[in-house]
């Protein structure tokens, strides 16, 4: 398999390389992406160097699977041209998740939706997958009808400038500002621009993602998203109500046999999900779960997961192994 990586010097790239070579994933030839700015920078894999090219000389490099990481405006322009090119792409940008002809697809819940024809695929958002993981089993066991969701989420989700802001403030040096206010002490409810309806576009993803994943428009998702500075993972607050009752043993026990999820949840040994520890790890992590005295069939928990890894990097290559490992693609 010839897999082209656009966008290999960014925050996702880097993962996503890394991510390939940890899941030895079946690559005879691996072709490095970025700007015309990176062009002949050298990158390493599997202990070889390779060489970035530009967009153009990568189509004509014929890969048979693009994974893209380059921001919405570089997924627009391109991710169509690769697929005329009969280049299947897995796109991590925003650019096509609510196009209704294009799969937004997290392998453990919706994968089964693919077919050979579908030539551009759309990576959810961050905060979206790591919460559709925890919710779609349970709503196939209780039915969701209602999803209240706070997010607190890493610097990393915005890119490197968010990581040089906080360093500098760590360090009391003025630079570039990636946020409208410092981060260093602070928390600001405010992910990505603010939409007309006085919800920001990152609160919109929860909300129109969830649905589309879980291919249910009746579940009703509202949503709070937060930045902290915190780098490893975003965490994420978040309050359902079923239509039917459930046990919290049962929901224990249906999330811990949940591939990708682990269950960190003991109040005895201060036992809970931290980005700390999902920094690095592929999995989903779930916690705090406790039934909701104030309202009938209603639960809490707490899901935290490394936004890079499963929240991009991670997800976007299980994509790519689903696709081989069911002959839809090469
Ligand atoms: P470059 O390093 O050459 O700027 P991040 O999200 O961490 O900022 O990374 C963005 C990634 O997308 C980088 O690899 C960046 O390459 C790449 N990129 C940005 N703009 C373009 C573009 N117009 N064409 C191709 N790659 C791009
Ligand atoms: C954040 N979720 O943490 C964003 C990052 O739509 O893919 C990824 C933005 C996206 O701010």
């Amino acid at each position: 398999m010839k897999v082209a990586v656009v966008g290999a010097t960014g925050l996702v790239g880097t993962v996503m390389l890394k991510v390939l070579e940890e899941r030895n994933f079946p690559i005879t030839e691996l072709i490095p992406v970025a700007s015309e700015r990176s062009v002949g920078k050298k990158l390493m894999y599997k202990g070889e160097e390779f060489t970035v090219v530009g967009l153009a000389t990568a189509i004509e490099m014929k890969p048979d699977l693009a994974l893209f990481s380059a921001g919405g405006s570089t997924s627009t322009a391109w991710a169509p041209k690769f697929a005329e090119a009969g280049i299947t792409v897995v796109d991590n940008s925003s650019a096509w998740r609510m196009d209704p002809t294009k799969k937004l697809v997290v392998p453990e819940i919706n994968a089964k939706e693919l077919t050979k024809d579908d030539k551009i695929i759309a990576n959810p958002n961050c905060s979206t997958i790591q919460l559709v993981m925890a919710l779609g089993p349970l709503h196939d066991a209780y039915k969701i009808k209602r999803v209240i969701i706070s997010t607190y989420q890493s610097i990393t989700g915005t890119g490197v400038k968010a990581v040089q802001q906080l360093e500098n403030e760590y360090a009391g040096e003025k630079g570039e500002m990636a946020y409208p206010y410092p981060i260093h002490r602070n928390a600001i409810p405010h992910c990505d621009v603010f939409e007309a309806n006085g919800y920001t576009k990152e609160e919109m993803k929860l909300v129109n993602e969830t649905q589309k994943i879980l291919n249910d428009r009746t579940i009703a998702v509202t949503a709070t998203a937060i930045r902290i500075p915190v780098v490893g993972g975003h965490s994420e607050s978040v309050n359902l109500e079923f239509e039917r009752d459930f046990d919290e043993h049962e929901v224990r026990k249906i999330l811990s046999e949940t591939p990708g999820v682990t269950v960190q949840d003991n109040p005895d040994t201060n036992t809970y999900p931290m980005p700390i520890y999902a920094e690095g790890k592929n999995d989903v992590f779930v916690g705090r779960i406790r039934r909701d005295h104030s309202r009938e069939h209603a639960l809490n928990m707490w899901i935290v997961a490394d936004n890079l890894r499963k929240g991009a990097a991670t997800n976007a290559v299980q994509i790519g192994e689903y696709l081989i490992a069911n002959k839809l693609i090469g």
